[in-house]
């Protein structure tokens, strides 16, 4: 978290060590972010494995080809604007860019996304796809569809449409779910993550979380949640909350 925020420029050799993730024999990503797990999740209620990989940038050129239709990006803070990453990077000068940012523009300038863009549309989403939108980007890195909060009621029908050749909507916002539309994941998150609450419904203005409808995760689908990541080798488990005693 906290490499995140350095100045890429300044923090290449921590980019070699933070960036290199572990792989699957098939080459798909061994754990990714617990969001895009969620959306896997939703996807595989509707549509064969075969059809679905989960990859880091880095094996986008095998993963990405003629027959692909969709591609779907995780974006947790892509310009590098939320808190902390802006702050500790401008503390090296004004135009440094944290490595969270550099690693999503080097995620989505990717060139196998511009060769494969006239048959494959991009779906952009994650809690920081607000600043693509802010920041007026989403045209300069031809984003077809920005999803700006929870997917779980849009996302299975827009890699469907996407699928289907059918234009998609420039952007959607996305719906609090009730806790039970939240599927349980299917493969290992990053470190381990497992939500026990959704959302938080305190309200403070400064931080998008608490403006959202807030809930608590049911006991049965957090342990499945734990259960699943044990069982794919995770050996730490992160409890993911925002306001553990109120909700
Ligand atoms: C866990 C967590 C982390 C973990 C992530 C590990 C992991 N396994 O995921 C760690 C510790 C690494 C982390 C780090 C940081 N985090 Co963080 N993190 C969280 C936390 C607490 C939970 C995330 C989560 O899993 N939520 C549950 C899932 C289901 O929600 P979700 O990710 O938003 O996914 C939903 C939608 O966004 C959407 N979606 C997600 N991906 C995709 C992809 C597609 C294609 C589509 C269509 C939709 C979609 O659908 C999902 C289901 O509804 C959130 C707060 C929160 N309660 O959400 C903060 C939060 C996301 N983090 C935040 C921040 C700022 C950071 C850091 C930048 C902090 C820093 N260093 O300065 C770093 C950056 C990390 C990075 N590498 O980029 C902010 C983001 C603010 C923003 N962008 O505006 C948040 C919202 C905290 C806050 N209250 O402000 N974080």
């Amino acid at each position: 978290m906290l490499l995140a925020t350095l100045p890429a420029r300044y923090a290449r050799w921590i980019s070699d060590v933070s960036v290199g993730n572990e792989l699957a024999p098939d080459g798909q990503a061994k754990y990714v972010p617990h969001g895009l797990r969620v959306i896997e999740a939703l996807l595989l209620e509707r549509f064969h494995p075969r059809e679905i990989a989960v990859c880091f940038p880095d094996q986008f050129e095998r993963f990405i080809g003629d027959d692909t239709r969709v591609v779907g990006l995780h974006a947790h803070n892509p310009l590098g604007i939320a808190f902390a990453a802006d702050i500790y990077s401008r503390f090296w000068g004004r135009d440094c860019e944290s490595v969270n940012a550099a690693e999503f523009r080097r995620m989505i300038e990717h060139p196998v996304l511009r060769r494969h863009h006239l048959h494959s549309q991009l779906i952009v989403g994650g809690p920081g796809a607000w600043q693509i939108s802010q920041k007026k980007m989403q045209d300069h890195w031809a984003i077809d569809c920005l999803v700006d909060g929870e997917a779980e009621a849009c996302a299975a029908d827009l890699f469907a449409a996407a699928l289907q050749g059918r234009p998609l909507p420039r952007s959607v916002a996305g719906h609090s779910p009730a806790p039970a539309a939240i599927p349980n994941i299917r493969h290992r998150s990053t470190f381990g993550a497992v939500e026990i609450t959704r959302g938080c419904s305190r309200g403070c203005q400064f931080c998008s979380i608490a403006l959202r409808h807030g809930a608590s995760v049911p006991l049965d689908h957090i342990l499945a949640d734990v259960r699943r990541q044990v069982a794919e080798g995770a050996d730490t488990i992160m409890l993911v909350t925002e306001d553990p005693v109120s909700l």
